[in-house]
């Protein structure tokens, strides 16, 4: 009989390394990784199956199901804002249409198996969209519901899945003669930037802070593509991890909403720059800043206001500005360096 298992797509990524670790390290014991690329060594081992292909490729998908009983789905697979504004139309179709197939396998699975299952969707506060840095500046701490007007293609997929996501678990077949049983249970948080010490940032634009980071670590200069002055919120990976992992743990009876901002702490590219010459003496920052790139995340909003995270389900980060510095950032990325 097929075994439950935990699908984990864009499994090669950024969130996807800490995520299969954490997983691993819970006990998870069926993680069913799938990328593009072949799944780096040092998380194949800790998966009961690697897969490397497309989530648009839907045979992949019905050999993985036909495997095993998919009860949870962190749908990782992303083009990041970057990326995904030199080939528009290629992602929408792995943004969007990728999502609404998996959303697709989450709704039969969750039928057959007459239990909903559980579809975990990182979006980004590049679903917000502030008009100019006047309302950004006075737009202290952005809710859920203001100002999502994205201003890239990943911006506006994200917050289209948001909603697709909502739809499949509280108004599927609404107008059904008979009442549909809730089979996807669909839980969504709005990431920052994020920064990891142990991969690569991938294409996005807040990718300014990792890129700054990991430069200085390697004792190259480093030309910032964005202002001094440009605030954004951030996280370091760990806290990501965490917040995915206690979002996916909550009863359901617990959310109020499919979709939270979550945040740890924001500033700027010139406080950044700072904290890395303080741990990284002689690293050489400059600013040179593309006013393409610049434009993105001026959209973006300078802080956001999680308090329902933490209401609903005690999303609390573990590491402000200091210690992400002090007792992540700089350590990990010292010992990643030093191999
Ligand atoms: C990006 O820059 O595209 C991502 C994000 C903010 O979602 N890191």
């Amino acid at each position: 009989m097929r075994e439950p298992a935990a699908l984990i797509t864009g499994a090669n990524g950024e969130v996807g390394h800490g995520l299969i670790r954490s997983l691993s390290a819970n006990g998870t014991r069926n993680i069913l990784a799938l990328d593009l690329q072949p799944i780096d060594p040092r998380i194949a081992g800790l998966c009961r199956e690697t897969y490397e292909g497309s989530i648009l490729d839907k045979h992949l998908i019905e050999r993985i199901v036909s495997e095993y009983k998919i009860r949870e789905i962190y749908h990782l697979a992303a083009l990041l804002s970057t990326r995904a504004e030199f080939t528009p139309e290629s992602a929408h179709e792995v943004n969007v249409e990728g999502t609404l197939s998996l959303l697709k396998v989450a709704l039969s699975q969750g039928t057959w198996q007459a239990e909903p299952v559980k579809f975990l969707f990182p979006s980004s506060i590049a679903i917000f969209g502030l008009p100019d840095l006047g309302i950004k500046a006075a737009e202290t701490k952005v809710k859920e519901w203001r100002w999502t007007k994205p201003t890239t293609m990943y911006g506006c997929n994200k917050l289209y899945c948001e909603q697709l996501g909502r739809y499949y678990s509280d108004h599927y077949r609404q107008l059904s003669d008979e009442k549909e049983p809730v089979t996807v249970d669909f839980r969504c948080l709005r990431y920052p930037g994020l920064i990891s010490a142990d991969t690569l940032p991938q294409g996005g634009t807040s990718d300014f802070a990792p890129e700054m980071i990991h430069a200085a670590a390697q004792g190259k200069p480093y030309a910032c593509f964005v202002r001094e002055d440009t605030v954004i919120p951030f996280m370091v990976m760990p806290d990501a991890i965490d917040a995915i992992l206690k979002l996916a743990a909550v009863e359901e009876s617990q959310l109020t909403r499919r979709v939270y901002n979550v945040t740890s702490f924001s500033l700027t590219a010139g406080a950044i720059r700072d904290r890395v010459i303080r741990h990284f003496p002689g690293a050489v920052v400059t600013f040179e800043p593309d006013l393409k790139r610049q434009a993105i995340v001026d959209s973006w909003p300078g802080d956001v206001d999680d308090s329902l995270a933490r209401s609903d389900w005690d999303w609390e980060p573990k590491y402000d500005a200091d210690s992400a510095f002090a007792d992540y950032l700089v350590p990990a990325i010292s010992r990643y360096y030093a191999k």
